[in-house]
């Protein structure tokens, strides 16, 4: 508790979803490289990590295809603390800087941090575009289709069903992310 027994926002655990992607390179080691990093942070845990799918490039076509990822995690870190180790953890695992919408050796973007709305210049959530967006939805909707969007308020399962992004999203199921602990004794 913090301070006039409310709930102190640290000790708040909220239910998160995050979008991965690659493009450039390695693309399946750099999400695995992100898959690791994410579980090293404190006080958080991966519930759930979706197939990789290989989905056409939105919005700058010439390109490399990427591979993308939703991932299911628990954190008690709070949504400031979470966006700024996510960011240092894409620069430790080798983002080049390009430009918008270019290509990325690793994308890590807070799609849903719980029922938290935040409009900032450096942070948005949820993520603006997520329900435009078949390479967000699908994989999305493979982990955690009952969830609800806290602004749109509809399910991931209906944004993913209306969504009228056509490009070609296609879920590889021969090329799994692990989770540390699926190795662990
Ligand atoms: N990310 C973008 C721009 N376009 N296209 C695909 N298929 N996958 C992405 O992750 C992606 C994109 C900007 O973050
Ligand atoms: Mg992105
Ligand atoms: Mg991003």
């Amino acid at each position: 508790m913090g301070p006039k027994g409310i709930p102190s926002e640290e000790f708040v655990v909220e239910n998160v979803f995050l979008g991965l992607g690659s493009n450039v390179g390695e693309r399946m080691a750099y999400l695995q490289k992100a898959v690791d990093g994410i579980a090293e942070f404190p006080e958080t845990d991966i519930m759930k990590v979706s197939s990789v799918y290989k989905t056409e490039p939105v919005g700058v076509k010439e390109q490399q295809d990427f591979y993308n990822a939703a991932v299911w995690l628990v954190t008690r870190l709070g949504a400031h603390d979470f966006h700024a180790r996510m960011k240092a953890l894409e620069q430790t695992i080798g983002r080049q800087r390009t430009f918008r919408f270019g290509p990325r050796e690793i994308d890590i973007d807070i799609l849903l941090f719980g029922d938290l709305v935040v409009e900032e210049t450096l942070l948005k959530i949820p993520h603006r575009e997520m329900t435009q967006r078949r390479f967000v939805l699908t994989p999305l909707a493979e982990i955690a289709p009952d969830v609800i969007h806290p602004v749109s308020l509809e399910t991931v399962e209906s944004l993913a069903a209306k969504c009228q992004d056509a490009s070609a999203v296609e879920r590889l199921p021969e090329l799994p992310l692990t989770l540390s602990s699926d190795t662990k004794e």
